[in-house]
């Protein structure tokens, strides 16, 4: 077993790293009170090669695999966890369609995403009433003339508003249930398609949460992602990959929240020594450092398996529980640690907790996770491979 990073795993961490501390962190809190979407910083994305990591070159990404794109969005969400999302969405959708579409959707999509000249991509399954069980979805795709007419309501849409290239899954035959469901690649700015309201949230208020509205948006055959019936699938299998970027994005924000509460207990003086000297302070710390680096274990694990085209679904699942639910623990205890001054803007923390939050929300919830890895527990059992 090697845990030891590639060369090219490495630079890309660094790549990350850098361009977080440099570009990202320092405009953090501004990005967060002013709700402003990093248009800019997508662009800067881009040219490093982060809104592609796992795209191959041909098509203009960076080819350098799920293990380094889990390493890039740590790296970038312990920058801004806003910036983050939208480039972890970005990755999903390139993804997406270099490996399951065909060459002229590669083609045209693709490179628009890994350049940002599409900005960035969306991922529209979510409805109204069609959350954790997407089989539900009422948006419909109606045959018309040579192609298609979309109609419908998606809720949810990180990017909505600014995504050139957007998924979207409609109901192709509401007699089949998922089985009737279809991915269709859509144009930003599409005839018919209009945003709605753009959420104002908890946190990653750097990031936007759009409403779309299909009113008789018209698609070429062409935009038929997976094959008709083929979209339920499709979208289980994106989430599955999905899942390690929010697992990765959770730990990115924990490890800034556990960095900033480690200094800020070495400095803090109380009863005459530095905070962190007091077994309790010490104590929440030392948990935290444990489950981040479990975390991390785990995030890494699933990268690797997806990586080395292994089944990673259940591994996905329970690092996104875990990570998820641990770096929620995490910013928690590093706003404890900082007392009343963490409960302030003043410093990262709060940020941090409200940022983390949804990470136990979007990409399935912690009890869909739950779900699935029970759902794979079973059927190991029934395929008499219990242990890994
Ligand atoms: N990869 C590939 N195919 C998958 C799959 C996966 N990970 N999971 C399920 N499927 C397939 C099944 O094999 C089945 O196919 P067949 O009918 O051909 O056998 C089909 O999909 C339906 O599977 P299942 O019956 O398990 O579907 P359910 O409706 O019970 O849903 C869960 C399963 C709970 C896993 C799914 O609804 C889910 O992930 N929900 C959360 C959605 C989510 O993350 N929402 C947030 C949106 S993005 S912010």
């Amino acid at each position: 077993m090697d845990l030891a990073l590639t060369e090219e795993q490495r630079a890309v961490q660094r790549t990350a790293r850098e361009f977080a501390e440099r570009r990202l962190a320092p405009h953090a809190r501004a990005r967060d009170q002013a709700s402003t979407f990093p248009l800019d910083e997508l662009l800067e994305l881009a040219n490093l090669g982060l809104l592609g990591v796992a795209v191959p070159e041909e098509l203009g990404g960076a080819g350098a695999g799920v293990v380094a794109y889990s390493l890039a969005m740590m790296e970038l969400a312990r920058g801004d966890a806003s910036v983050a999302v939208a480039v972890s969405v970005t990755n999903m959708v390139g993804e997406l369609i270099a490996r399951l579409g065909d060459e002229g959707q590669r083609q045209r999509h693709v490179p628009r995403l890994t350049s940002g000249a599409a900005v960035c991509g969306a991922f529209a399954l979510s409805e109204p009433q069609a959350g954790s069980d997407p089989a539900g979805l009422t948006t419909k795709a109606e045959r018309s003339g040579a192609g298609w007419r979309l109609t419908g309501t998606k809720q949810w849409i990180t990017s909505g508003d600014r995504a050139g290239v957007i998924v979207v899954w409609a109901m192709t035959d509401p007699g089949a249930g998922h089985k009737g469901i279809t991915a269709f690649l859509v144009e930003g700015g599409a005839r018919g398609l209009t945003v709605g309201r753009l959420e104002d949230k908890m946190g990653l208020r750097g990031s936007s949460t759009a409403q779309l509205t299909f009113d008789g948006v018209e698609v070429g055959e062409d935009a038929v992602l997976g094959g008709v019936g083929g979209g339920f699938r499709l979208a289980m299998m994106a989430l599955d990959g999905g899942r390690i970027g929010i697992a990765s994005q959770a730990i990115g924000v924990a490890r800034g929240a556990l960095e900033a509460a480690i200094r800020y207990a070495g400095e803090r003086v109380q009863f005459g020594v530095p905070i962190i000297k007091h077994q309790a302070i010490g104590n929440m710390l030392a948990d935290a450092a444990t489950w981040l680096d479990a975390s991390t274990l785990m995030t890494l694990r699933a990268a690797a398996l997806k990586e080395s085209g292994q089944p990673f679904g259940d591994a996905a699942a329970m690092a996104k529980l875990f990570a998820t639910e641990k770096a929620g623990l995490i910013c928690d205890i590093a706003l404890q640690v900082h007392g009343g001054y963490g409960y302030t803007t003043d410093f990262p923390v709060e940020r941090a907790c409200r940022d983390v939050r949804v990470t136990r929300i979007y990409e399935g919830t912690s009890e869909i996770q739950r779900i699935v890895i029970a759902r794979s527990l079973l059927a190991r059992s029934a395929a008499g491979r219990d242990g890994r």
